[in-house]
């Protein structure tokens, strides 16, 4: 069996050297073409022309590496994952998804092995959606989603979108040359830490994803009025955290209820003064399920009955919709050939879902796609106790190889 140890170290480390390239001191925060981002793509473009493959960047600021077979027109297998990270994230989510396939790249190229299909690997700019507010940036401009009207959005210092576009040397009125046509594409697969709990329990380094779960997102913002803390009686208050604590506890209870999952991540609070009663509060809504009428279902409770507690509480509420993805079914054959190169490798084949949304769920829009989990300790993730374990980047390199012998099969 091939030796995937040193080249499972040096992703590893690989992560270590990104992790380096973030926008404040002492915790890890790579957004959408910021200097960091410039940083980790020619970081990344030296590791691909390391490992053997051309190396560009696309006019969304996604960074590709090319490993060409014997054949100029053959299709394409495409890897790739995010290079961004939350404020505060951990070094493996998203970055793994990269680093992983170039270190098998590296594999194929040192071992000359013949394939019908090209591969290239994509660094996706922006999957989180933490400097612009929506998510998937880099991979819908590749499966042609891009909306144009998201040239205005505004980052906290009140850049927008075109003008970070510009400093970071893109020209967005050809943004359309960063879309790919399905034709060249025979498939995309995502390496990603699981971010969840079932891998580390059930003692298994690697897993098979069946789905990923639909988010859909919004900005709820309420309107009180602000007074003297001292001299307004209780009842007469219209007191915007008081309306908002009483919502929290309604999002929280009635996801628990329809077994979906509700977090309120963002919160702002004006004038946030110790003596003013709070008059604007604007809080965000991340709910999500591997089920979208599920979601539906819930979302739609949680609406009315935020109504009645703005009417209750005397604030006036505004729902802004920012984010909506229907969950996503894996290709079942990909999936199913990643089970036998899991069971190949002498690992019980385990399917499960992602809560986490990723590119892939964009790409599934161009070509069949698959993904697969990496172990992560204590399913901890966004968050800087995020951990894998050097082992277990061996394992998903013996499992990528061996699926690429199935898929190089089926493919000839
Ligand atoms: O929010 C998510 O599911 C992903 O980590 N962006
Ligand atoms: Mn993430
Ligand atoms: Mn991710």
């Amino acid at each position: 069996m091939t030796d995937f140890a040193d080249l499972a170290q040096e992703v590893f480390d690989q992560c270590e050297t990104l992790a380096q390239f973030s926008q404040a001191e002492g915790m890890m925060d790579r957004r959408f073409l910021t200097k960091e981002h410039q940083q980790a793509n020619a970081q990344t473009a030296f590791w691909m022309e390391a490992a053997g493959m051309q190396t560009w960047q696309d006019e969304a600021g996604n960074q590709y590496g090319r490993f060409e077979c014997s054949t100029p027109d053959a299709p394409t297998l495409l890897f790739g994952s995010h290079l961004d990270t939350v404020p505060n994230g951990g070094k493996y989510d998203g970055i793994l998804g990269v680093l992983t396939p170039i270190a098998l790249v590296k594999y194929l190229n040192q071992t000359n092995q013949a394939l019908p299909f090209h591969i290239e690997i994509v660094g996706f700019g922006d999957e989180e959606g933490t400097r612009f507010g929506i998510t998937l940036i880099g991979s819908r401009a590749i499966s042609g989603n891009w909306d144009d009207n998201w040239l205005l959005l505004q980052d906290a210092n009140g850049v927008n979108l075109s003008q970070a576009m510009a400093e970071f040397g893109l020209d967005y009125t050809k943004i359309q040359q960063a879309s790919r046509k399905s034709s060249n594409l025979l498939a995309f697969v995502e390496i990603h830490i699981e971010q969840g709990p079932v891998l580390e329990k059930e003692n298994l380094p690697v897993g098979i994803v069946s789905s990923i779960a639909g988010a859909k997102r919004a900005i709820i913002s309420l309107k009180g009025k602000a007074g003297h803390a001292g001299t307004v009686p209780m009842h007469l208050r219209q007191d915007a955290v008081v309306a908002f604590a009483h919502m929290a506890v309604a999002i929280n209870d009635i996801a628990k209820k329809h077994g979906v999952v509700a977090t309120v991540g963002y919160l702002e609070n004006k004038p946030n003064a110790v003596n003013v009663i709070p008059s604007r509060t604007q809080f965000s809504l991340d709910i999500r399920s591997e089920y979208d009428a599920l979601r539906d279902e819930a979302l739609a409770e949680i609406e009315s009955q935020l109504a009645v507690l703005a009417n209750e509480y005397q604030v006036e509420l505004e729902w802004k919709q920012t984010h909506s993805a229907s969950a996503v079914a894996c290709d079942p054959a990909l999936k199913s050939m990643l089970e036998s190169a899991v069971a190949d490798t002498g690992t019980q084949p385990l399917t499960l879902f992602s809560g986490a949304g990723h590119d892939a769920m964009e790409l599934a829009n161009l070509c069949p796609m698959a993904m697969l989990f990496v172990r992560c300790k204590e399913g901890i993730s966004h968050h800087p106790d995020e951990a894998i374990q050097v082992g277990d980047v061996e394992a998903s390199l013996h499992v990528l190889a061996r699926f690429i012998e199935r898929f190089a099969e089926e493919n000839r």
